[in-house]
């Protein structure tokens, strides 16, 4: 027994060795995808993420900075040439700046290179030299992914369920008045293909406003270069048999087909496919400040986003990854900042319980998942006051619009987050016992000491999740 066992460890010791003998040959690449729905804080995740790697004073919680092991970390020219460098030097321009700012809203997949030395641990580190691990950084749109199900519908299909979903929306009104006289088998008028998109493009972006999720073709939303091309000049229109050659339906659906081949599945191939570790960031706070209509729908757009991650759902996307799969997946509730820290598992519980039926399916397809509260930079301070003989416990920040300081108290998050979902799922109109608040905070002007990045809770948590093992 004992001796099969020092065996095994023998074995594995050597094992090992070879290992850490053939990486010295080649530098791992590790390419962490960083995604979530619009404005959940990707930008100044991945901002303070580089900054906090490159300074790693604040980054405790991970180990391998920790251990004293990281020697150098450095930002590199970029891998690939057809795809926009992150721009790390205005987002951490903007956070730091005499008078800080958020970094303005990105439209499209950008992408970095951080590269760290690093020793190897324990027996080893005698035996090898540091060395090199390359992180590529990947900012895409959550609503890129949510595409993915249009690659089983066709055109037909899409619209029928597009229109069902959305003929009772208000924001929808516009564009329902304009397109239900619309013939769909009279000859295309290009004129008209563009009114109706441009009404339905209006109507994704009111529903959006107004906290619905579900608003696919995600494009339309972020068009980038693509504004104004074909590709993007669609709308659902009812299906009503006929489908003359040259007709207005008979375009739409080809430039639906277009869409799927041409903006879908590229972008599927060329960034998601290559994934190895991938953070979802999610601003559960602005949406349960919303209500729980909001809540609901993005409990919904979390489970329809994350069904990328089980790609034997998918046929196209099986053959693409042919048993590739991300490794692990983390869940982060973003600005958890605006929240004193007490709260910070209630957060955390809610997280869990928002993803849970799409954590259960990445981790039926082999992923390593987890879920946690952060704040990738944190812009408040606690404060704990007395309100009515009771202790109160706040945060400070400077308010956005007036540049005042104020302290605020968000409301009690319940410990079980079925008294928030529970009531989302049925369909409540607004919350029964508490009124959620959230202010926005402009980031806190900064004193760095040196070899300190910026102040952030839990993001060296986060990097040990994704990276740790590999360092
Ligand atoms: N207090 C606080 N606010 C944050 C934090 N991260 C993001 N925010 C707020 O959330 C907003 C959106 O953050 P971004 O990082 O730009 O979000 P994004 O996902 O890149 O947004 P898009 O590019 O528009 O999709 C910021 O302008 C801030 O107001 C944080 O850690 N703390
Ligand atoms: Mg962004």
């Amino acid at each position: 027994m004992v001796i099969s066992t020092i065996a095994g460890g023998i074995w594995r010791g050597v094992e090992n060795v070879q290992d850490t003998v053939s990486e010295t040959f080649f530098e791992p690449v590790i390419r962490l995808g960083v995604t979530g729905l619009a404005r959940s804080g990707k930008t100044v995740f991945i901002t303070s993420l580089v900054a906090n790697l490159l300074d790693r004073g604040r980054m405790p919680g991970l180990v391998a900075a920790a251990e004293g092991r990281v020697s150098a970390a450095y930002l590199q020219p970029q891998p690939d040439d057809t795809v926009p460098r992150f721009d790390y030097e205005t987002h951490i321009g903007a956070l730091t700046a005499k008078q800080p700012y958020w970094p303005d809203s990105t439209r499209a997949v950008s992408e970095l290179r951080l590269s760290l030395r690093v020793r190897p641990k324990g027996l080893l580190a005698g035996l090898q030299g540091p060395r090199t691990v390359h992180i590529d950084i990947v900012d895409y749109p959550g609503e890129w992914l949510l595409d993915l199900a249009l690659l089983d519908k066709t055109y037909s299909d899409w619209s029928r369920e597009v229109l069902g979903r959305i003929k009772d929306r208000p924001q929808a009104s516009e564009y329902m008045a304009l397109m239900s006289p619309v013939d769909g088998a009279a000859p295309l008028d290009e004129v008209q293909a563009k009114s109706l998109a441009a009404s339905f493009t209006g109507y994704l972006q009111a529903a959006r406003a107004d906290g619905f999720y579900d608003c696919t073709p995600g494009r339309f939303l972020l068009p980038g270069d693509l504004e104004g091309s074909p590709v993007l000049t669609f709308a659902p229109l009812p299906d009503g048999g006929a489908k003359p050659r040259k007709s207005l339906i008979r375009e739409m659906e080809r430039r639906y087909e277009a869409y799927k081949s041409q903006v879908v599945k590229p972008f599927f191939r060329d960034h998601f496919a290559r994934i190895d570790r991938q953070v979802v960031l999610v601003d559960a706070l602005g949406a349960i400040h919303k209500g729980p209509q909001a809540v609901e729908d993005m409990r919904r757009a979390m489970a329809d986003l994350l069904s990328a991650f089980r790609p034997g759902r998918n046929a196209f996307l099986t053959r693409l990854l042919m048993g590739k799969r991300v490794e692990k997946i983390l869940f982060a509730a973003t600005k958890a900042d605006h929240l004193h820290h007490k709260q910070h598992q209630s957060l955390t519980a809610i997280m869990e319980a928002l993803t849970r039926e799409a954590r259960d399916r990445a981790r039926f397809a082999g992923a390593q998942t987890a879920a946690m509260s952060i704040a990738a930079l944190r812009a408040t301070v606690e404060e704990t006051r007395q309100h009515d003989g009771q202790d109160l416990d706040l945060v400070r920040g400077t308010l956005l619009d007036s540049g005042k300081q104020a302290a605020f108290y968000p409301g009690a998050l319940p410990q079980d987050p079925a008294h928030l979902l529970g009531p989302a799922r049925d369909g409540a109109q607004k919350w029964l016992d508490e009124d959620y608040q959230v202010m926005s905070f402009a980031p806190a002007p900064l004193t760095l000491k040196p070899g300190d990045g910026p102040p952030h809770i839990r993001l060296d948590r986060a990097a040990e999740f994704l990276i740790g093992d590999m360092l």
